[in-house]
């Protein structure tokens, strides 16, 4: 047990349905505290650069344009084993396998719209949060 720091955020998608105050309130009714948020939209290069372990998928030029085409809510939210407990509050990436209760398996149908993200892992969560909130955590 250790008190995690996780980058969160809240996708194009979930902006634009309004889905934003459901997602912070789960995270914060779990237990979970909010270190930082922003709305903002994200530019191409920061966009590639996080999702970089995609970069030869052939999903990967999609997924850049989809995150950078409206504004998404980034978070640093913090708490006990924070990462892997998130990872279960937001569900399978697939939401069809997603199961109900979780964000993805309550909210979301398709995986290309998937409302959330969270890093996968402790040393992701290190290398996101410097990409999203330079120097803060
Ligand atoms: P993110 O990174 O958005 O939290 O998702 P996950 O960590 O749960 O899943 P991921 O890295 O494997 O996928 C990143 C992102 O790509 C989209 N995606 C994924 C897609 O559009 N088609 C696909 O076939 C896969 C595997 C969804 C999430």
């Amino acid at each position: 047990m250790a008190i995690e720091q996780t980058l969160i955020l809240v996708k194009p998608d979930g902006v634009r349905r309004g889905l934003v105050g459901e997602v912070i309130s789960r995270l914060e009714r779990k237990g979970y505290t909010l270190e930082a948020l922003e709305l903002r939209t994200l530019d191409v290069e920061t966009a590639e650069a996080h999702y970089g372990e995609h970069v030869d998928k052939p999903f990967f030029r999609e997924l850049v344009d989809f995150i950078t085409s409206a504004p998404l809510v980034a978070m640093c939210v913090s708490g006990e084993d924070a990462v892997a407990g998130i990872r279960g509050l937001m569900g399978a990436t697939n939401p069809i396998d997603a199961a109900p209760g979780s964000i993805r398996g309550d909210l979301a149908t398709v995986i290309g719209e998937n409302i959330v993200h969270g890093s996968d892992a402790p040393a992701s969560a290190e290398r996101e949060l410097e990409l999203f909130f330079p120097g803060r955590f």
